[in-house]
């Protein structure tokens, strides 16, 4: 008798916060100290293959055709949580690509986690929901949690030691308010601070630490207030407030975390500049140099422009929202 090889593809792509992630509650269960709110895009993608094969001794996990002993580490702990789950030990071949620099800022482990818990859940036939999978996908990534879906998505933090009120849901379709991200990129190197071991030492020693997380859930009330209105103006202020009062914690960390670069710092003032024109856009920026500015569907292709110019751009790409992660092969 042949069975049904245990195997499946999923894509996803990365996600962008509004009201950001910088902090947890509980390292462990990778439980955040507060909410966050974001935005899926649909231009960038990783796409995964997970196949579990009984010949195999260990997982054999490659990242962009190149395998990472760290990495591979955390997605073997990672797939252990499906394998129990299933009541199964066998082991897995992954191959997951990004058709973007991975690590460098653009949310690379929310694609790939989002993916990789998607294709796991189907080769096993797990039929977990969405909130389920979430959940899942938190414990390889905290912002893996939100691109499990498409749109608008809120982050709960939750208050449950064990986590189970700690998911993302959907808050707006990507159609229903179509509006575009142009990605600044300003260098591809991969960052010297990861976010997690980062986000630790903001915890330990950022003085503003504590001030940032209870600024979180006003920040989040307004913003998700600001999307059901489709206030544009609301959400940029909010959105541009929540960035820097982060990369503030940062900055105040011990060492200090800077991400960005002097193209960074010129980008959000060119689109400063941009915003005074009456052009509605504008920034954000994560743990890593990128400038993200959210735009007005009519205003993309003037946004690109301008920053296209702005020294020190490698490149620019224009983006629209997307949906959450799926199983390629479905409809
Ligand atoms: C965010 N970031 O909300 C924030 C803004 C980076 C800056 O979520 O430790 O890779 O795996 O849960 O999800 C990046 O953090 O961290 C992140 P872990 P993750 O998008």
């Amino acid at each position: 008798m042949t069975s049904r090889p245990l195997q499946a593809t999923a894509q996803a792509q990365p996600n962008i916060a509004l009201v950001k992630y910088w902090g947890k509650r509980d390292a462990a269960l990778n439980l955040p100290a507060a909410g966050s709110l974001s935005i899926t895009l649909d231009a960038l993608h990783t796409r995964t293959r997970v196949r579990f094969d009984d010949a195999l001794t260990a997982d054999y996990i490659t990242l962009d055709g190149e395998s990472d002993e760290a990495q591979s580490r955390k997605i073997g702990a990672f797939l252990d949580l499906f394998r129990a789950r299933a009541g199964i030990t066998t082991r897995a071949h992954v191959e997951s690509g990004n058709d973007f620099p991975t690590g460098a800022g653009l949310a690379s482990s929310a694609s790939g986690f989002a993916a990789l818990a998607a294709a796991t859940d189907r080769a096993l036939g797990l039929h977990l929901q969405s909130r389920e999978l979430s959940m899942l996908a938190r414990r390889g990534s905290g912002s893996a949690a939100r691109s499990i879906f498409g749109g608008f998505v809120e982050m709960a933090a939750g208050t449950r030691d064990d986590g189970k009120d700690a998911f993302a849901t959907p808050l707006l379709d990507a159609s229903a308010w179509p509006l575009k991200v142009v990605v600044a990129i300003t260098s591809r190197k991969r960052k010297a601070v990861d976010s997690r071991a980062g986000m630790e030492t903001s915890q330990r020693t950022s003085p503003y630490y504590r001030d940032w997380v209870a600024t979180v859930p006003h920040d989040l009330a307004a913003a998700r207030g600001a999307v059901q209105a489709r206030d544009f103006g609301k959400l940029a202020e909010i959105s541009e407030a929540s960035c820097l009062a982060m990369h503030a914690v940062m900055l105040a960390t011990r060492p200090a975390l800077i991400y960005w670069n002097g193209a960074t710092v010129d980008c959000i003032q060119c689109i400063r500049a941009l915003r005074l024109r009456g052009i509605g856009v504008f920034y954000t920026v994560d743990a890593g140099p990128q400038v993200k500015a959210v735009c007005l569907p009519d205003d993309a292709a003037d946004v690109a422009e301008a920053l296209r110019d702005v020294a020190g751009v490698e490149n620019v790409l224009v983006s629209g929202l997307g949906e959450g992660a799926r199983i390629e092969g479905d409809a």
